[in-house]
C-alpha cells in the first residue's frame, strides 16, 4: 500500500462566516442569551481545553483514558479488521493513535472543525502509521448533514466511528439521537461505534470539574469573548463576566455561564444588547448519561449489539455499539 503523503484534507460542508455570524448574533439576543460552545475552541481555547484534561478536578479524560488501557485488547478483538478509523473531533490525534497501534487500520479519517491542527495531527499519525492512509475532512459535524458528507466520502473500508471525551454531551439530548442516527447509517453490516460518555455523579464532584481551583476552565469559557469579539467586532469585556458553573440534576447536564458583574452594553454589530448584573450568558450544556439512559439513547438510534467498560466507581462510560 503506497498512502499519499502529505496526507488529503477535504474540507466540507462548512458553515459559511456569514451564516455562522448571524447565528451567533442570534443566541446573544435571545433573552436568555447563549453561545454554541463550538466557539470555545479557538486555537487560545484549545490549548486551555488541553490543560483542563490535566487538572485534578478535571477526571473525564483520565478516567476514560484508564478505561481504554484497561480494556484495550477485549475491545480491539470486537473491532473489524482493516478497518478505517473515523476520529471524530480529533484534535492532536492522540487518543486515536493509541488505539491504531493495537487496531490494524487500512485508514485514519480524522475529522475536526480546526484545520490547521488537522494538517499537522495527520502528518504525525501519517509518519508514525506508515502503512495506513491518512485524509482529513475539515467540517462541523454538528450540523445536521455534515456527517452524511464526511462519511460517503469514505465508504470503502468499514468504518470504527471514534468519538470520545462525552462531547456526546454537548448536544441536546434530541440532536444527540439525530447525531448517533446518523452514524448508525453509516456503519453497514460490521462497522462499530466506540464513544466515551460522562455519568452523573454528586454534584459537588461535576462542578468542581467545570469551576476548577486554578482558574483554568474560567479562562477558557471567558476566552470564548474574545474569539466572538475577533470574529464578530464584539466589544465583550471578559473581565466583566464571572464563570460559573451548575449541575442541573432535573436535566442532568452541567451549565457553564458567563455571569455579568455589573450593569452593562454591548456592542453587536448593528445591534446592541444590555446585560443587567447578574444576568447571564450560556456558553455550554454538558450532558451527563446514566449507563442505562445511553443504552436507551443508542437502543433508539438502531444500534442492536451494546457492550459497555467503566471505572470500579462508575464515574464515566465507554461503550461499543454495533448494529
Ligand atoms: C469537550 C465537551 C467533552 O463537556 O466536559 C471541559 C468541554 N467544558 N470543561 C466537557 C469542557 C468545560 C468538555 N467536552
Amino acid at each position: 500500500l503506497c498512502a499519499p503523503f502529505p496526507p488529503q484534507i477535504h474540507v466540507e460542508a462548512l458553515e459559511d462566516p456569514a451564516e455562522r455570524n448571524a447565528s451567533l448574533l442570534a443566541g446573544l439576543l435571545q433573552p436568555r442569551a447563549c453561545i454554541s460552545p463550538k466557539h470555545l475552541y479557538d486555537a487560545q481555547g484549545c490549548t486551555l481545553y488541553g490543560a483542563i484534561c490535566q487538572l485534578d478536578e478535571y477526571y473525564p479524560t483520565r478516567t476514560e483514558a484508564a478505561i481504554f488501557a484497561r480494556h484495550r485488547h477485549e475491545i480491539a478483538d470486537l473491532l473489524p479488521r482493516h478497518c478505517q478509523w473515523v476520529d471524530l473531533g480529533c484534535g492532536d490525534g492522540a487518543k486515536a493513535f493509541d488505539w491504531l497501534e493495537h487496531v490494524a487500520a487500512a485508514r485514519y479519517v480524522g475529522v475536526d472543525i480546526a484545520e490547521d491542527w488537522l494538517r499537522d495531527t495527520l502528518e504525525r499519525g501519517a509518519k508514525r502509521f506508515p502503512d495506513a492512509e491518512f485524509v482529513g475532512i475539515v467540517t462541523d459535524f454538528t450540523r445536521p448533514l455534515s456527517l452524511a458528507h464526511v462519511l460517503d466520502a469514505v465508504d470503502d473500508y468499514t468504518p470504527v466511528m471514534f468519538y470520545p471525551g462525552s462531547s456526546i454531551g454537548n448536544f441536546e439530548p434530541d440532536e444527540a439521537l439525530a447525531l448517533l442516527r446518523a452514524m448508525r447509517r453509516h456503519l453497514g453490516r460490521d462497522g462499530r461505534l466506540l464513544i466515551g460518555v460522562d455519568a452523573p455523579k454528586e454534584p459537588a464532584r461535576l462542578e468542581a470539574a467545570y469551576d476548577d481551583a486554578l482558574g483554568v476552565t474560567a479562562a477558557f469559557n471567558r476566552n470564548v469573548l474574545r474569539h466572538i469579539n475577533r470574529t464578530l467586532g464584539t466589544d465583550f469585556e471578559p473581565a466583566a463576566f464571572a464563570h460559573r458553573a451548575v449541575f442541573d440534576r432535573e436535566r442532568s447536564r452541567i451549565e457553564m455561564h458567563l455571569v455579568a458583574l455589573y450593569p452593562q452594553t454591548v456592542t453587536l454589530g448593528h445591534a446592541q444588547r444590555r446585560f443587567e448584573a447578574g444576568e447571564f450568558i450560556v456558553t455550554e450544556h454538558s450532558y451527563k448519561y446514566a449507563p442505562e439512559r445511553f443504552v436507551e439513547l443508542l437502543s433508539q438510534a438502531g444500534f442492536g449489539r451494546i457492550d459497555r467498560f467503566s471505572d470500579e466507581r462508575g464515574w464515566f462510560n465507554v461503550f461499543l455499539a454495533a448494529p
